[in-house]
């Protein structure tokens, strides 16, 4: 066997974008089809069977795809024996690749921790003093809300929400506007305020943001998962007027799919 290619943290992430063909779908008879199907069928339950390994399925509004799929899995070996075998999984030149992107999960060098939460909002923005009840309760909270976030950053189990939505993003490197010559204490200041965006969007937007800095074309790969596209909307176009997206950011091209089971999925796709 091959020697597996397992990060040292996190997982490796891919976004698999399909077109149908359905001058080659309707070459094949009804058993063929049947057969088809039940052959993409098997796959996608071996792949969620596969240990820390997830798989999203989605539709894909508007005609820049009509499947999707999101594969979360350690090894990058197994990640991309999974990738071939899902692109001809209904037979060859039935799916045919419009889009994908690989990156992996990853923590945040700004992700705030316990002194600084302490110091900034307990005892400066709160007044807390540190050896009152009240900041040895907010301090548990805060560590135990970080713990889960943290492990969700490196070990995402994304939920079934409805609305998928992907797009790519760099932070900006050009003239006076370039994030990379900025001190990590002003980076670190700048992604304070996007945090505190973020933030208030708990519950209604899970956003995973996973790194593919050398991995593809752009830094990150920005997943949001909702219940309505509204809160899509309102996310993103509320981040375009903190700093680090209206000065720093460049964006790709945004795809906006919708979970559903399989068989789901085969009747909106018409196969
Ligand atoms: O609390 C913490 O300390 C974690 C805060 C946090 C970090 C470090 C955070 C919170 N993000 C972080 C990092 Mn984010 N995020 C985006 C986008 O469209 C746009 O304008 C940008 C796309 C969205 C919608 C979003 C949402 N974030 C990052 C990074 C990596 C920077 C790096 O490491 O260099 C990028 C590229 C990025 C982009 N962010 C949040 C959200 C939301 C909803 C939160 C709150 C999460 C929560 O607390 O539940």
């Amino acid at each position: 066997p091959v020697p597996s290619l397992v990060p040292r943290e996190g997982w490796h992430v891919m976004h698999l974008f399909y077109q149908i063909d359905h001058a080659q779908w309707s070459l094949l008879d009804k058993e063929e089809q049947r057969a088809a199907k039940t052959k993409l069928a098997e796959l996608v339950q071996e792949i969620r069977s596969t240990p820390d390994t997830h798989l999203l399925t989605f539709s894909i509004a508007t005609p820049k795809a009509d499947i999707g799929f999101m594969l979360l899995t350690p090894d990058l070996q197994v990640a991309n024996a999974y990738e071939k075998q899902l692109t001809l999984s209904l037979g060859p030149e039935i799916l045919s690749p419009v889009y994908s992107y690989l990156s992996q999960t990853e923590r945040s060098e700004y992700t705030t921790t316990s002194e600084q939460y302490a110091e900034e909002t307990l005892k400066g923005e709160k007044g807390l003093s540190e050896d009152s009840p009240e900041f040895a309760a907010a301090m548990k909270e805060f560590d135990e809300r970080m713990e889960h976030y943290l492990q969700h950053r490196l070990y995402p189990v994304l939920p079934d929400w409805p609305v998928v939505c992907f797009y790519p993003m760099s932070k900006r490197r050009q003239g006076n506007d370039n994030w990379y010559s900025l001190s990590f204490e002003e980076r670190k200041r700048l992604m304070g305020g996007h945090a505190r965006v973020g933030r208030t969007y708990a519950g209604r937007i899970l956003q995973l943001i996973t790194g593919s800095t050398g991995l593809d074309e752009y830094e990150w790969g920005v997943t949001l998962l909702a219940k309505d596209t509204i809160e899509i909307k309102a996310i993103v176009y509320e981040m375009r007027f903190d700093e680090v997206s209206a000065r720093y950011a460049d964006f790709g091209d945004f795809y906006i799919g919708m979970q559903l089971p399989l068989d789901e999925l085969f009747r909106r796709v018409c196969l």
